[in-house]
């Protein structure tokens, strides 16, 4: 019997399958029709300050250009890719997924098989958690739908026994991992509690827009964790793992670990997680010039958006018109601002999100981010520089 009781009642109390279909239609906020990023015939200026050349073209592909974001949905050439251990091109007809570990009736499905569980869909904006952390990395974010079947179920049937904590993900890929001198080929892998593992929205993804997913984002079938950073998602996915014991790999416990100051009691600790759920935030995509008219563009993301405000040079925080066409609980949401009287000359934009329930996404020099030292999580406020010539 196992723990099938917990993750029907873990589905039930969210409201289950139907909640996909909601996630997908609902909206979250309605106001005066508003559509950002719609005109046509304007001109874009280039921000000033421009990322580095990416220095890994073999790991790291397709960053998005932030002037070019055009389009609610990311278009596939500017939807970026990350593949640690090489992109693999995997045959759909050498392919199952296994669901294993500790369950009562382990399953090998085909895609064929997979296909006949009901197919659902999500739009979900996902960002590699490393974005914005380097000088290089700023276009590691996108929007799709995604298509599939829902974890839960299958999970469900599987049987989850009682002694299990956590279901691991492995993906197809397989590098080599040295721990204390030892080295060992691993294949990539993330693990999440059972309870998260069970939530209705995760899902076994088979199609992107509408396509079947492409190979560099993980074909024949990855897993979609929406709320989650991107390296949750994990690609070429074949076995699906119920563990009594905490997988400790790398992409777990040695490499996508924040390590973060505290105060605590006045005493100064350092805090080292995990790299886990997506955090609110938001980035100026684009100015925009049409005649004398300047607008200020944007997107954001990560947690339910309330508002958006931005900030021009020292001035106030100027709130934000939101996008009232494309409003979806796990994907971004378009922003503007119309920029009066622009001075000729350079300026920086600064925005800043803030969640349904008040949360401010963090300033550069809040304690938050400036007592962060590596670069997964990197919610903070971004500011780009543009000049407005005379
Ligand atoms: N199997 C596998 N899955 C993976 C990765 C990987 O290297 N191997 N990289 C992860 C990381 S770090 C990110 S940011 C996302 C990126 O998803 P995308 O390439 O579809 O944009 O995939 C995740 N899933
Ligand atoms: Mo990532």
């Amino acid at each position: 019997m196992g723990r099938q009781g917990i993750s029907r009642r873990a589905l039930l109390k969210t409201g289950g399958a139907a909640l996909t279909g909601w996630a997908l239609l609902s909206t979250l906020q309605v106001g005066a029709p508003h559509r950002v990023l719609a005109q046509t015939g304007v001109e874009v200026l280039p921000w000033l300050d421009q990322p580095a050349e990416n220095p890994v073209p073999e790991r790291v592909r397709n960053l998005l250009e932030w002037e070019k974001l055009d389009s609610w949905q990311t278009p596939p050439e500017q939807f970026f890719s990350v593949a640690h251990y090489g992109y693999p091109e995997l045959d759909v007809n050498n392919w199952q997924l296994e669901i294993a570990g500790l369950v009562d009736n382990p399953m090998t499905l085909t895609m064929a098989e997979l296909q006949t569980w009901p197919r659902q869909e999500v739009d979900f904006t996902l960002e590699c958690s490393g974005n914005h952390g380097f000088g290089w990395n700023w276009g590691l974010v996108g929007n799709a739908r995604w298509a599939g079947t829902a974890l839960a179920p299958l999970l469900q049937e599987a049987g989850i026994k009682d002694d299990a904590v956590e279901v691991a993900f492995y993906g197809a890929d397989v590098g080599e991992e040295t721990v204390r001198e030892q080295t060992i080929t691993q294949h990539f892998a993330r693990t999440m509690s059972i309870d998260d593992a069970t939530s209705p929205y995760n899902m076994l993804c088979y199609e992107m827009n509408g396509e079947s997913l492409p190979s560099r984002h993980g074909y024949p079938l990855r897993l979609i964790a929406p709320g989650w950073y991107g390296i949750a998602n994990v690609k070429w996915l074949q076995r699906v793992e119920v563990r009594s014991r905490r997988l400790m790999n790398r992409f777990m416990a040695r490499d996508y670990v924040t390590l973060r100051k505290q105060e605590v009691e006045g005493e100064e600790t350092w805090s080292e997680s995990s790299v886990g759920r997506s955090l609110l935030k938001s980035a100026p995509a684009r100015v925009v010039r049409s005649d004398d008219a300047y607008r200020i563009e944007g997107a954001a993301w990560g947690r339910p958006i309330g508002r958006v405000e931005v900030q021009i040079d020292d001035g106030p925080w100027q709130a934000a018109v939101l996008d009232t066409d494309n409003v979806r609980r796990f994907s971004w949401r378009f922003w503007s601002l119309d920029w009066l009287d622009a001075e000729p000359g350079e300026h920086t934009i600064t925005s800043r999100a803030i969640d349904t329930e008040g949360n401010i996404q963090p300033a550069k020099n809040d304690p938050l981010i400036a007592g962060k030292i590596t670069y997964w999580e990197s919610n903070g406020q971004i500011t780009r520089q543009v000049r407005i010539s005379a």
